[in-house]
């Protein structure tokens, strides 16, 4: 099913004449009532008149989270206050939060664009959906839980912690759809499993995401708890969830709502646009935001767009799984890790679980990592020796995959902290040292 056919299934030339129209719209607002862009912009060289084709969108400056920052609180608002009727947060994936404001207009789009991931992802008027996000400044509780209201779904609005309550939640009321982070996700499933719920639930869909997973980690998740995991994005800073979902149907890439944000992908390096199909940092440009539109805005998230209609038959270009970040990439001896790779390798792995930790340490003057590894029950009940060839293995595998020498140590199962949000998977010792 399609939440807005209209909009879901546009032709590229009817889409594009609609932002165009949206975007003039957008720069004038900046320009014209928020200092920093009229500032940017002159800076620039560009007015809003310079603004005649999609393309012209290059004339214009990008705005990064610094921007946002350095406006705290209100500095990027383009309406009046008593006009903005909502206020969120950034969580701080990467440092400080900042703010963000809606519009009842903007807190209606923000219900109809997540309506429609919603769908995509499989969830109807018939299914009762528990939200695991937390309820408040962060997006994905509230967020989520306008878009399940608005389909019709029974939403039970459990938000974080208790995890023991959560199951027994979903056991009680029949819980069909599951929305939260993928790691509190897996967090579930295995408290499920040991609590013996396997296949004793009557999950259907779950809908993963702000923060980045693996395929491997979707498989996994899907065998415990016995649903279809689909993967969705979004970000505060233009809005929340809701920018792009998966079609449960394909799983092929995420399905973004273009007729509200303008996509790019530039080389983080050179800021230099890239065609379709080439990997580099999305930047978005909102198109109807009216509290605090954003021009550009460099998101960090690394992707790749495909504007080739999907199966499913929605026309709007799909964007692939975000598995790191410009800036989530740890150097250690010059060599470039993403945490990423490691859970990839971790899972490739039969006696570990996909619960870990990079600690990243600094000896002399060298870097080194240690990664943290937990292990199963079975295994961690071996004897000694073999917890050593364990270690010694993960090793190796982590060796040849990240190409460098790392240090493993495995741990007890469980004794990895859990996350109820995102998880956090590096404890970088080297500031301190
Ligand atoms: O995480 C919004 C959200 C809530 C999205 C619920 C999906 C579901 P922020 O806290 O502002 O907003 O964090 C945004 O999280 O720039 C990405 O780096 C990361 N992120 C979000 N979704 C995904 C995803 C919410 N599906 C930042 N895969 C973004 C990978 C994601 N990373």
């Amino acid at each position: 099913m399609i939440w807005d056919m209209k909009h879901e299934s546009m032709s590229r030339s009817e889409l594009e004449a609609l932002q165009l129209g949206r975007l003039k719209n957008t720069v004038s607002r900046c320009y014209d009532l928020a200092p920093h862009y009229e500032n940017a912009m002159d800076k620039a060289g560009v007015r809003p008149c310079d603004i005649h084709s999609l393309a012209d969108l290059r004339k214009l400056p990008f705005t990064v989270k610094d921007d946002l920052r350095s406006n705290y609180p209100y500095g990027l608002f383009a309406v009046p206050m008593k006009e903005v009727v909502r206020m969120h947060t950034s969580t701080g994936t990467t440092g400080k939060p900042t703010l963000v404001g809606y519009t009842r207009n903007d807190l209606e789009i923000w219900t109809e664009i997540c309506a429609r991931i919603i769908t995509a992802a499989g969830v109807t008027s018939d299914d009762i959906a528990q939200i695991a996000f937390n309820y408040g400044l962060f997006t994905g509780g509230l967020g989520m839980h306008q878009g399940m209201e608005r389909v019709g779904a029974s939403v039970i609005p459990a938000s974080t912690g208790n995890t023991h309550r959560h199951l027994t939640l979903m056991q009680d009321f029949g819980t069909t759809a599951l929305a939260c982070t993928p790691s509190y996700a897996l967090h579930l499933a295995d408290e499920a499993d040991e609590q013996g719920m396997r296949g004793k639930l009557n999950l259907k869909w779950g809908l993963f995401g702000a923060e980045p997973w693996t395929e491997q980690m979707r498989t996994e998740i899907e065998a415990k708890l016995g649903l279809c995991a689909t993967d969705n994005y979004g970000l505060s800073e233009v809005i929340g969830p809701g920018v792009s979902g998966e079609c449960h149907e394909y799983r092929d890439g995420m399905h973004i709502a273009e007729d509200h944000f303008l996509v790019e992908i530039i080389d983080p390096e050179t800021l230099e646009t890239l065609d379709y199909g080439k990997q580099g940092e999305l930047v978005i440009t909102t198109l109807t935001k009216e509290a605090m539109p954003v021009l550009r805005y460099r998101t960090g998230d690394i992707t790749r767009l495909n504007p080739e209609p999907c199966k499913c038959g929605r026309t709007l270009a799909r964007m692939e799984k975000v598995t790191s970040r410009t800036d989530d990439m740890l150097i250690i001896r010059g060599v470039n890790i993403f945490p990423s790779q490691v859970e990839s390798a971790l899972l490739e792995i039969e006696e570990t679980q996909p619960h870990y930790m990079l600690v990243v340490y600094r000896e002399g003057a060298l870097d080194g990592l240690e990664v943290w590894v937990e292990v199963s029950e079975t295994l961690f009940s071996d004897e000694m020796k073999e917890l050593r060839r364990t270690e010694e293995r993960i090793a190796k595998k982590l060796e040849s995959v990240l190409d460098l020498s790392v240090k493993v140590k495995l741990v007890e199962p469980r004794t990895i902290a859990r996350s109820e949000g995102k998880a956090n998977r590096v404890i970088d010792l080297r500031e301190e040292q």
